[in-house]
């Protein structure tokens, strides 16, 4: 598939989807959702992949829905946004958060609405210090979706979320990282080495290892302790059959970096 509103790459292990319309902060039409989809499948099927980056074009990284299709005219009925969070976005979050690589979302600036939320689910955010994460829902009559009113409790707890919800007010990158909503805050004249540098050390890491701290730890959230315990045992008795453990004990063991291959 030819892309338009994406920019899209797998190489060495480095899957790249970058949201390109940056005159629309990167906002999502129909056209994208289908293209991110498609690219998304692309990494789904490959086995080489080994780490996932999402990124937006331009000064920011997303503005959520693109209200530019939303717009009607007299007599023109309303749209069915059941329709557009069933079949587009919930699908994209659940992509996201079930994909077996680990997922950095790179912003770079203002994250909004939908924005907002595609970005938190992703497993690693790293973000410049002059973005702002905006739960803009409020603003157009809308409630945070994207998976926000369920990550957003989780993260920062209730108190938090339902400021950020019902105020709308844009919290900082720096105030998102002390707050756990992301991973760091970078000083944007440092961000693009940092997010390179990111990417090539999970790439180089045992993607099944990762892979199951992403499932485990986000099961976490509706499991027991009990129930927990057991997911940990089935994990690493499958991980204890894979090659990168092999790889990692038998590095320790000759005082070398371990090689990992991703299997
Ligand atoms: O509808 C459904 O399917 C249901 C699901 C909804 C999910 C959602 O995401 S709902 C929330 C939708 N998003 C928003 O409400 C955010 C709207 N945008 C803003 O509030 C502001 O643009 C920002 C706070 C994100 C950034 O502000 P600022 O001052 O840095 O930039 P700007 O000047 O407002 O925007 C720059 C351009 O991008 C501008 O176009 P122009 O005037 O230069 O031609 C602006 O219209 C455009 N833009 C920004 N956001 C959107 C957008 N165009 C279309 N859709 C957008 N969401």
């Amino acid at each position: 598939m030819t892309y338009q509103t994406i920019i899209f790459s797998l190489e060495a292990g480095v899957a790249r989807l970058t949201l390109n319309r940056p005159d629309r902060l990167n906002a999502f039409d129909s056209k994208m959702h289908e293209e991110v989809a498609d690219a998304l499948g692309v990494v789904e099927r490959a086995s080489d992949a080994r780490v996932l980056l999402l990124a937006g074009a331009g000064r920011g990284f997303c503005a959520g829905q693109d209200l530019g299709e939303r717009k009607r005219g007299p007599g023109d009925p309303p749209p069915d946004l059941g329709e557009s969070i069933e079949l587009r976005y919930a699908p994209l979050i659940r992509r996201l958060t079930n994909l077996e690589l680990p997922v950095v979302c790179a912003v770079n600036g203002v994250a909004a609405g939908a924005g907002a939320n595609i970005a938190l689910a992703c497993d690693l955010v790293i973000a410049t210090q002059s973005s702002r994460f905006i739960q803009s829902f409020v603003n157009i009559g809308l409630v945070p979706d994207a998976g926000g009113t369920w990550l957003l409790p989780r993260l920062v707890g209730g108190a938090r979320a339902l400021g950020m919800a019902m105020t709308g007010a844009p919290v900082s990158a720096a105030d998102a990282e002390a707050l756990g909503l992301i991973w760091r805050c970078v000083p944007d004249a440092e961000f693009a080495a940092e997010v390179e540098a990111l990417v090539a050390k999970l790439a180089s890491a045992p993607t099944r290892a990762l892979a199951a701290s992403k499932l485990a730890i986000r099961s976490a959230w509706g499991n027991s302790l009990s129930a927990q315990l057991d997911l940990e045992r089935d994990l690493q008795r499958s991980l204890g059959l894979s090659a990168d453990y092999a790889e990692g004990v038998a590095a320790f063991g000759e005082k070398r970096p371990a090689k990992f291959r991703g299997n």
